[in-house]
């Protein structure tokens, strides 16, 4: 992969989108970083692991980058759906997939020596080079495995599955068990298909 370092930028995402697949932007801060929805990602300078990668375009991109950065977090790390990746319960780190085309640009922040409040980090002892390295092989790995694997390997790590959830919706809200995901990446709540949106864990 062709990965392009820079010390500070808006947001790694929007350096990326110019780039071809297989490349890759990481900064040591964003002055504009963000989340889905319009949401701010933070991080001080060099605190985090803040990437972004071209990928070719697929249905379970953002699931395959989840299970990915999953793995490339350490055995501990599980899977909140759609895209955070935990641990011990907290968010580690926050996927944005962004489609462009046949490409999909997929965010990576990674906390590791600071956290806001209620959030985890994995600490210095883990060298962000040595991470970046990690998430380039899990990405190519997950990217050209088949769906079935994908969604095998996200329910292995799934937080979600097995849990009441609070699923909120633009203009509506409902409670009820997270059941699966179904084969297009959806979560399965109460029977129903939830296709995005952000889902709290009560219990
Ligand atoms: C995400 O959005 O979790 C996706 C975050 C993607 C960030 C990467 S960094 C590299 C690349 N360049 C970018 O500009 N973005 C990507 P979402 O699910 O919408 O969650 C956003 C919410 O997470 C915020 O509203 C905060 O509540 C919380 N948050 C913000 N910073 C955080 C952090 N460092 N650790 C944990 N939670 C955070």
């Amino acid at each position: 992969m062709k990965i392009v370092h820079l010390a500070s930028t808006p947001s790694t995402q929007d350096v990326a989108r110019d780039l071809d697949v297989g490349s890759a932007v990481i900064a040591d801060h964003q002055t504009a970083g963000r989340g889905r929805l319009g949401r701010a990602w933070e991080a001080p300078p060099g605190t985090a692991l803040l990437a972004s990668f071209v990928m070719p375009a697929s249905p379970l991109a953002s699931l395959a980058a989840g299970v990915a950065a999953a793995h490339a977090c350490g055995p501990s790390c599980r899977l909140k759906w759609p895209n955070d990746v935990l641990l011990g319960g907290a968010k580690l780190a926050g996927i944005l997939a962004e489609l462009h085309d046949d490409r999909v640009i997929v965010g990576i922040g990674v906390n590791l020596t600071w956290a806001p409040p209620g959030a985890a980090m994995l600490g210095a002892g883990t060298d962000r080079d040595t991470l970046l390295e990690r998430l380039v092989a899990e990405l190519r790995r997950w990217f050209a495995a088949a769906d079935a694997e994908v969604l095998a390997a996200w329910r292995g790590r799934a937080d979600t599955l097995g849990r009441t959830v609070r699923v909120e919706l633009p203009n509506d809200g409902f409670e009820g068990l997270a059941e699966d995901i179904a084969d297009d990446g959806s979560l399965i709540v109460a029977g129903r298909r939830v296709a995005a949106g952000d889902v709290i864990h009560l219990r």
